[in-house]
């Protein structure tokens, strides 16, 4: 079973932790591991509570098939501002890492090869499409990161060089100081697999 290294880092346009419609959550059970990154529309205090309501429902269905997961948290989110979300599970025995989502979450690999992972548009509580799952396998030494829109996706990595350096804490940090938008919430997910 592989061993690995996480960290969530979130930052909002306001400064303040109650304004951020960015949200992250990781969950470690036996050898799997669920992984959530969370863009709920606008931001301010609106956004703020639409995160919340999608990580509270996650934390209780995060079990489940990951399109069922979708489904059910796009009934949860009626009413609200909407999100937008991916999910994975990553099973540290075998490699494969499930995914899914709606929207704009950008969703890389780098290590073994360099990957996007491509999920479909839509918004949860507003209209989405019917969500497909996917899987990629994972390799020690691998790095992979979810991170929002308000985090500039496309970046040729030899113009920063030391991005990918580090444990994910390190690496989160450096993507959220280095490649972080003006004007939008910001968030981002890092994992080193098989360190
Ligand atoms: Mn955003």
């Amino acid at each position: 079973m592989q061993e690995i290294d996480y960290h969530v880092i979130k930052r909002s346009l306001s400064g303040g932790d109650d304004e951020c419609g960015d949200t992250g959550l990781v969950i470690k059970y036996d050898y799997l591991c669920f992984m959530a990154l969370i863009d709920a529309l606008g931001h301010g205090k609106q956004a703020f509570d639409a995160a919340v309501l999608t990580k509270q429902y996650l934390r209780s269905h995060y079990k489940q098939d990951l399109t069922t997961i979708l489904k059910g948290l796009h009934v949860h989110l009626k009413g609200s501002c909407g999100a937008v979300a991916a999910i994975c599970r990553l099973n540290r025995q075998t490699n494969i890492m499930n995914y899914s989502g709606v929207g704009n979450i950008s969703m890389k690999l780098f290590g073994h090869r360099t990957k996007r992972l491509i999920i479909k548009e839509g918004i949860l509580g507003y209209m989405i499409p019917s969500p497909m799952k996917n899987h990629v396998k994972l390799y020690p030494g691998d790095i992979f990161i979810m991170s929002s829109d308000g985090i500039h996706e496309h970046f040729n990595l030899f113009d920063f060089p030391g991005i990918l350096m580090g444990d994910a804490r390190d690496i989160s940090t450096a993507f959220i100081d280095q490649l972080r938008k003006k004007y939008d919430d910001a968030s981002c997910l890092v994992l080193r697999y098989g360190i």
